[in-house]
């Protein structure tokens, strides 16, 4: 029988995450291991999937494809329980989908990139970064100041979409001692999706 495939780089949060919600939801898959670093996202084979040349790309067992990882992740659980059901809940779950892809994303999972996977030395990577990660780490570790998840006291995809990346922190340079909410909610979090620990032992 024809499946769900998902092509994605097992070393990338955005991928992880599909196959987190996928697991998590007993979905079955097919994992198709693409490598960002070695540009299997630039082949012409890749590029007529998805043209943006951008992995998670998932493809429907009907031949439907769709990118984007909180997209994906929306798909896949609509109907679950990581879904509120509640208009405002759901919406404040929204609210930090967008805030992950466009100010922790952007800077925690790029850092990671340029330190830990082509290997830069810190004067080589953008100055800017550090400081945007950090702004993004103390937002969460303020969140999360009163609270064990970020929207209804309950896992959700932005809990989801938010550790993907929290969890390497320390391979972007990070040190999550200086955030300790935000630790203790990275171990809640991959405690309650099965995940073996990724992060450093302290
Ligand atoms: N906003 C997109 C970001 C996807 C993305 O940046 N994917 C990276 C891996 S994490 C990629 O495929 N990069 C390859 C490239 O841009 O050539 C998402 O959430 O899926």
């Amino acid at each position: 029988m024809t499946q769900l495939t998902i092509s994605g780089d097992s070393g990338s949060g955005n991928c992880l995450k599909v196959k987190f919600i996928a697991d998590r939801l007993g979905i079955p898959y097919r994992w198709i291991e693409t490598s960002v670093v070695k540009a299997e996202t630039r082949t012409a084979e890749f590029l007529a999937l998805n043209p943006a040349g951008q992995v998670p790309l998932v493809v429907l067992a009907d031949g439907r494809r769709l990118a984007q990882s909180n997209a994906i992740m929306l798909y896949l659980a609509e109907g679950s329980d990581l879904v509120p059901t509640d208009a405002f809940d759901r919406a404040l779950m929204f609210q930090w989908l967008f805030w992950e892809q466009y100010s922790h994303e952007t800077a925690i999972a790029v850092r990671r990139y340029h330190k830990f996977f082509l290997n830069k030395p810190d004067t080589e990577i953008d100055p800017a970064l550090m400081p945007k990660c950090e702004r993004a780490l103390a937002i969460m570790n303020d969140h999360l100041a009163a609270r064990t998840y970020f929207v209804a006291e309950r896992l959700s995809l932005a809990d989801v979409a938010l550790v993907a990346y929290t969890r390497f922190s320390h391979e972007a340079g990070l040190d999550l001692a200086h955030w300790p909410k935000v630790r203790a909610w990275v171990q809640r979090i991959e405690r309650d999706l099965g995940l073996k620990t990724a992060l450093p032992a302290t």
